[in-house]
C-alpha cells in the first residue's frame, strides 16, 4: 500500500489549495516545496517592485466565502509582500502547515505499474510512494540566466530577479546594468533607478506597457463589492480570461477612428491590461486592428519620454500588441527622463561579453558595479522537465516532450497514469487569472480522484488519441490569433533550442471549464480507467 494518497509538488497558490482540497476529500496528502517558504512564484520573485497585474479582488481564492469576506486587500494591484501575507493567512486559517514540507526539492517521480503508484524521490534522499502525483510546480518557476561569455569573471554581484535576496539589495551609489525588459524588468527598473548612481537598461526587444493606475482599496467600495462576491466569482468562471471585463463587443475596424481613440484613452486612463486589450473584439485576431492599438500605445510613449530618439527606441514594433504578455507600469517610460538612466539598444549592438569591470557590447563598453537579470523563465514545461519524471515503461517525460509539451486538457499526459498537472501545457493557465484556473484544476483533479475511488478504479490515464485531438485543438485556436507571430515564452522562443509550440489554451476560461466538466460528466471521457 502506498505511503500517501497524493503527493503534491510545489507550495504556491496551486499546492496550497491542493493540500486543502485533497485533505477535505478524506485523502492523505503531502506537499513538497523546494523553497524555505510557501508562495511559489510569490516567494521567489521578491525583487523590488514585484506586483501582480491582476486585481487583488480577482487574484484571490474563491473556495471559501468566509476567507473572501475576512481578508482585505490594501491595493488594487497587490504587491508581492501582501500576496505572500495572504498565502500565509490561508495556510494558517486552514491548518495546512503540517501538510507542507519546506526545503525539500522533488528530484524524481517514477510510475510503478506493478503497484499502481508513484515513487517520489526528494533531495534529502527520501522516497515516498503515492497513488497520485499532482504537479503544482508553476508555469514560471524555472528561471533562466543567459550564458554570456565571461559572466563568471564579473567582479561585482549579479542577481536574477526570480532569486532575489530576501533581505534586499542596496544599490545606493552603484552603477547597475539591467538585462531584460519584460514584465519583470519593467517593474524592477524604476526601483533600481531610484537608488542607483546610474542604471543602464539593456533592451533587446521594446515592450508594450499600459498604466496600472494602482491605488489604495476604498473601504466603501470594498464593502459594496464583497456583498456581491459570489455572483462576481460566477461571472469570472464563465468569462474568457477568468476576470469579468466589459469590452465594447464591437470590432475596432467597424468603429470611427475618433471613437476608437476615445475608447482607448478612457481605458488607458482607468488602467489595467485586460480591459484595455479587451476593448475591441478584433485586436488579437486582426493585424490592422492591432496596429491601431499599437500606434495608440506608441503615441503614449512619445508623449511621456522627453528625448525623441529614446522614445523611438522604446516604441515596440517587433510583434503585435498583446502577442507577448502585456506589461503594466505607472512609471517605467517616465523613468527614462531621469538623468541617471540610460537605455542601451542591444538589438543593434548585442552584448558581446562580460568582464570584471562591466559589460561589452558590439559598439561600446559599460562599467558596472552590479548586474541584474530579468531574463525570464523556461516557461510552462521547464519546471517539470527539471524533475526526472518517468511514466509507463520508464519513459522520461522529457522524451515524451522532446518535440514540445503535450497533454490532454492541460491536466494529464498519456503514458503518465495518475499524474496530474495543475495549469499544465494546453490549459488556459498563463492566459487567464491564474488563481481561478488553479482552483478549477485542483477541484477537477480532486473530483477525478474521488470518482476513481468510488467507482472501484485505481488508475486514470489520458488516451493518446484524446491528447492528440486536444493538442490539435490548442494549436488550431492559437493559430487563429496573432499570438504565434511573437517570439515569446508562450511558444518557447526565449529558450535556445526549445521546440516552438504554442502551449497555453486560448479558447477561453469559461468554454475550457465547460469542456472539462463535460469530460468528467461522461465518466472521464478520453481517459482509460483501470
Ligand atoms: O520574463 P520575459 P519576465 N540577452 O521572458 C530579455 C509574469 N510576470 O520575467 O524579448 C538580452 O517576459 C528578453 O528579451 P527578448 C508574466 O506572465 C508577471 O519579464 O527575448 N536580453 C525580455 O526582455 C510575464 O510575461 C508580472 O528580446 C534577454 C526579458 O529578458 C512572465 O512572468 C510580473 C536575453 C525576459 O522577459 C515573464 O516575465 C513579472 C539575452 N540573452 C512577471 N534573454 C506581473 O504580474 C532574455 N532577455 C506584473
Amino acid at each position: 500500500m502506498a505511503d500517501l494518497d497524493v503527493v503534491v509538488v510545489g507550495a504556491g497558490f496551486a499546492g496550497i489549495y491542493a493540500a486543502h482540497a485533497f485533505r477535505s476529500a478524506g485523502l492523505s496528502v503531502r506537499v513538497f516545496e523546494a523553497g524555505s517558504g510557501i508562495g511559489g512564484t510569490w516567494f521567489w520573485n521578491c525583487y523590488p517592485g514585484a506586483r501582480c497585474d491582476v486585481e487583488s479582488k480577482d487574484y484571490s481564492y474563491s473556495f471559501s466565502p468566509e476567507l473572501e469576506q475576512e481578508w482585505s486587500w490594501s491595493e488594487r494591484y497587490p504587491a508581492q509582500p501582501e500576496v505572500l501575507r495572504y498565502l500565509h493567512h490561508v495556510a494558517g486559517k486552514f491548518g495546512l502547515w503540517p501538510l507542507i514540507q519546506l526545503n525539500t526539492r522533488v528530484t524524481a517521480a517514477q510510475w510503478d505499474a506493478a503497484r499502481s503508484e508513484w515513487s517520489v524521490t526528494t533531495d534529502d534522499g527520501a522516497a515516498r510512494t503515492a497513488r497520485f502525483c499532482v504537479m503544482a510546480v508553476g508555469c514560471l518557476s524555472a528561471y533562466q540566466v543567459p550564458s554570456l561569455p565571461g559572466l563568471e569573471t564579473f567582479g561585482g554581484p549579479w542577481y536574477h530577479t526570480s532569486r532575489w535576496p530576501a533581505d534586499g539589495v542596496d544599490f545606493t551609489g552603484k552603477r547597475v546594468g539591467l538585462i531584460g525588459t519584460g514584465s519583470t524588468g519593467i517593474q524592477v527598473a524604476p526601483e533600481i533607478a531610484a537608488a542607483a548612481a546610474h542604471l543602464y537598461v539593456f533592451q533587446r526587444t521594446a515592450n508594450f506597457a499600459v498604466p496600472n493606475r494602482n491605488r489604495a482599496v476604498d473601504p466603501e467600495w470594498e464593502r459594496a463589492f464583497k456583498a456581491d462576491y459570489r455572483s462576481y466569482r460566477q461571472r469570472a468562471q464563465e468569462s474568457f480570461l477568468g476576470v469579468p471585463i466589459t469590452g465594447t463587443g464591437r470590432p475596432a475596424l467597424a468603429e470611427p477612428p475618433a471613437e476608437i481613440q476615445r475608447t482607448l484613452m478612457a481605458r488607458w486612463q482607468s488602467g489595467g491590461g485586460m480591459p484595455f486589450l479587451g476593448a475591441y473584439t478584433d485586436v488579437l485576431v486582426d493585424r490592422a486592428a492591432n496596429d491601431i492599438v499599437a500606434e495608440f500605445m506608441r503615441d503614449r510613449i512619445r508623449e511621456t519620454v522627453a528625448d525623441p530618439s529614446v522614445a523611438e527606441l522604446l516604441c515596440p514594433r517587433a510583434y503585435p500588441v498583446g502577442a507577448k504578455r502585456l506589461c503594466q507600469s505607472d512609471d517605467y517610460f517616465a523613468m527614462f527622463n531621469l538623468p541617471n538612466v540610460t537605455l542601451v539598444d542591444i538589438r543593434s549592438a548585442p552584448i558581446s561579453s562580460v568582464y570584471a569591470g562591466g559589460l561589452r557590447t558590439a559598439d561600446s563598453v559599460y562599467e558596472l558595479d552590479a548586474l541584474v537579470f530579468a531574463t525570464g523563465f523556461d516557461a510552462i514545461s521547464g519546471a517539470l522537465n527539471r524533475i526526472d519524471v518517468r511514466g509507463v515503461g520508464g519513459v522520461p517525460l522529457t522524451e515524451k516532450w522532446a518535440g514540445g509539451p503535450r497533454s490532454y486538457l492541460g491536466v494529464a499526459a498519456a503514458g503518465f497514469p495518475n499524474m496530474f498537472i495543475v495549469t499544465g501545457p494546453g490549459s488556459p493557465s498563463v492566459f487567464s487569472n491564474m488563481v481561478l484556473s488553479i482552483e478549477q484544476h485542483v477541484e477537477w483533479i480532486r473530483d477525478c480522484v474521488v470518482y476513481l475511488g468510488s467507482h472501484g478504479y485505481s488508475t486514470a490515464q489520458a488516451k493518446p488519441s484524446a491528447e492528440d485531438a486536444w493538442m490539435a485543438h490548442v494549436t488550431e485556436v492559437a493559430y487563429s490569433t496573432l499570438f504565434p507571430l511573437a517570439d515569446s515564452w508562450y511558444v518557447g522562443a526565449n529558450i535556445p533550442g526549445k521546440p516552438r509550440v504554442f502551449t497555453p489554451y486560448l479558447g477561453g476560461v469559461g468554454p475550457y471549464r465547460a469542456r472539462c466538466d463535460e469530460v468528467a460528466a461522461a465518466g472521464y471521457e478520453g481517459f482509460v480507467l483501470d
